[in-house]
């Protein structure tokens, strides 16, 4: 069993979600888990003899227009690795927590102790702020000193390879999602039954509310559907765009039909009741909120960005259209939502998000440290 350090954002976000899940997961399999971030992770919601919590404090000082959070974490990181004994530290979104994880383990080197360091390359820290020049040569030297770097899908793996000079192996390990059986059996009806009283059809949309999101075609390719059908629309979340969405509701006409619910957690819920999850996004590496949909067999019509047609499957789990092709995904969650096609895709939308059941992703993990923790101790 090892001694694991785990860095995240613990705020609600795609990464943080998985760091914390994959955690809980190991602590539950025996291994000793220590969180090292700002916050406690939202996701940690019960007490675990194998998991500790490091609050990384930021000492702010006058002269410092911006506390340099990363040398915080980074010394927290060696404070740490040393006196909880780590065995190895997996970081979770490149900026800044691989470059805190080489700091760290360059610091820890001095004092005779190799700490290796897994980085797991969850997305927008490539595809958008990673690539900007204000951090690519730093995010491109803090990959290449990994001792092992993992990407959530081979759409990401495939854009690191081609927007970094990357001198380094990168393993393709997909995000993962606990299938809690029975869930179906426990669904309580009460909401829907509240907010669909005609049997309305329940779509739904999961997000962080950022441009990338792309929320207005939520609601657009809602607004299409619902001319055709009795439909309502929940969107969950929040974050910069939400004014924008909410304008665009009342110029739509469709207030009435839709519920902004806020950051609700946790969605177990609202997917086990709904019927639909629409997922436009610009960008996805992965499109974790689409699998934790298709685990309460909820279909998903997407965009095709990045690594999403790796997880919805055209046709068979729902339908993947071009980004901003608002027709195209309002034509294919009509094909979905009909009477007939409903159930078949509900039930390959579960058996799609079996694949990637905690048990079949965790232990490659587990691979993985087992892997790096053998390695002979190499100097910079
Ligand atoms: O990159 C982001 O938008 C944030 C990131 C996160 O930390 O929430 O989301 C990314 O990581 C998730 C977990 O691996 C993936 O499911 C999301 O697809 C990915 N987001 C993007 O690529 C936009």
């Amino acid at each position: 069993m090892a001694r694991i350090g785990i860095v995240c954002y613990p705020t609600y976000g795609g990464s943080g979600v998985v760091a914390t899940e994959l955690g809980k997961s190991l602590a539950s399999r025996g291994h000793q888990v220590h969180f090292i971030t700002y916050e406690q992770p939202f996701r940690i919601d019960h007490l675990n003899e194998n998991i500790f919590f490091h609050e990384v404090n930021v000492r702010d000082y006058p002269l410092f227009e911006y506390p340099p959070y990363v040398l915080a974490l980074a010394s927290r990181m060696v404070d740490v690795v040393r006196h909880e004994k780590l065995d190895l530290l997996h970081v979770h979104y490149a900026i800044p927590h691989a470059t805190a994880g080489y700091l760290a383990k360059q610091i820890l080197l001095e004092k005779g102790i190799h700490i290796p360091v897994v980085t797991t390359l969850h997305g927008t820290d490539i595809t958008l702020v990673g690539r900007d020049l204000t951090y690519k040569p730093v995010v491109r030297f803090s990959i290449n000193h990994s001792d092992c770097v993992t990407a959530v899908s081979e759409s990401l793996k495939q854009d690191t390879l081609k927007h970094f000079e990357v001198d380094k192996e990168i393993k393709v390990v997909p995000n993962f999602i606990s299938i809690k059986q029975p869930k179906f059996k426990d669904c309580p009806e009460t909401f829907r039954k509240a907010f669909c009283p005609e049997g309305e059809r329940l779509l739904v949309h999961v997000s962080n509310f950022r441009p990338v999101k792309r929320v207005e075609d939520v609601v657009r390719v809602f607004s299409k559907v619902r001319e055709k059908i009795p439909a309502k629309l929940m969107l969950v979340g929040d974050g910069p765009e939400r004014p924008k969405v909410e304008r665009l509701c009342r110029e739509l006409g469709v207030c009435k039909d839709i519920r902004f619910l806020g950051k609700v957690n946790p969605l177990d819920e609202l997917l086990c009741v709904s019927d639909l999850f629409i997922l436009p996004s610009e960008q996805e590496s992965f499109g974790l909120a689409a699998l934790e949909a298709m685990a309460y067999g909820v279909p998903v019509v997407s965009s095709n960005a990045g690594g999403i047609p790796e997880v919805n499957i055209h046709g068979e789990t729902g339908f993947v259209c071009p980004v901003g092709d608002l027709e195209g995904m309002a034509k294919a969650s009509l094909h979905v939502l009909a009477e007939d096609q409903l159930p078949k895709f509900k039930q390959r939308a579960r058996e799609q998000a079996d694949r990637f059941s905690t048990e079949k992703v965790v232990p490659v993990y587990e691979e993985i440290y087992a892997s790096v923790m053998n390695k002979p101790v190499q100097e910079v």
